[in-house]
């Protein structure tokens, strides 16, 4: 018989789209965090971008809100080993964000930094080409705070950590600089189907 991947079904064995060493965690979204949840009101949230840019820009969530939107439905991958299938975010591609400050020519990486002072770093690359997002809804519902709301960085194509919750801004830089968990041994890009879990991976 075959068997179709249907909206809402998520098969638990032999997943072809479960990367090494992941394993399906089914409807469960198990909250990681390093911090407590900030109270982070939709009106006190603000997305910058900075560093090698020709001009510095900050968003207010009502700003983002205008931008053109565009939605993920897909799968997110946590480096202790959970995967998720078919989750749904809506928000506004970093594309939109990375035209309007015009990273310089030398730019190659950026770090994300939260409003609670996580931080995590990225190639340049990994958030250009609409695989990269602001996203501020899960379900079609507001992101709630414990995952990231008002707003968080959304990166599903690493592995989960690198997506900052309360992202509060990009810097752009000529050099890639290790963000919270890559100064702790975690790998610097975090491909999860390369298995990139710790530095040396
Ligand atoms: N600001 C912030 N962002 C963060 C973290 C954090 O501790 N602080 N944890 C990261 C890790 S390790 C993971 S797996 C995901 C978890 O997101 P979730 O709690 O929505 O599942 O957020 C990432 N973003
Ligand atoms: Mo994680």
């Amino acid at each position: 018989m075959h068997v179709t991947r249907g909206f809402t079904g998520r098969p638990r064995v032999h997943n072809p789209g479960l990367p090494p060493g992941q394993y399906d965690a089914g409807d469960d979204w198990p909250v990681l965090s390093a911090e407590v949840t900030p109270d982070l009101a939709p009106a006190d949230w603000t997305f910058r971008v900075d560093g090698l840019v020709a001009e510095d820009r900050t968003w207010d969530l009502e700003q983002v809100r205008r931008l053109p939107r565009s939605a993920y439905e897909g799968d997110i991958h946590c480096v202790t080993g959970w995967s998720r299938f078919g989750v749904r975010f809506g928000g506004v591609s970093l594309d939109v964000f990375l035209d309007a400050v015009r990273p310089d020519a030398a730019a190659t990486h950026a770090v994300a930094y939260s409003h609670t002072g996580y931080t995590s770093n990225l190639p340049l690359a990994d958030l250009r080409g609409g695989r990269a997002w602001i996203a501020f809804t899960h379900d079609g519902e507001p992101l709630t705070a414990e995952h990231g709301g008002p707003a968080r960085l959304l990166v599903p194509h690493l592995y989960f950590w690198k997506s900052t919750k309360w992202i509060a801004g990009l810097r752009i830089l000529d050099h890639d600089e290790p963000g919270f968990w890559e100064q702790n041994g975690y790998h610097a890009r975090g491909n999860p189907w390369e298995e990139q879990r710790y530095s040396g991976d």
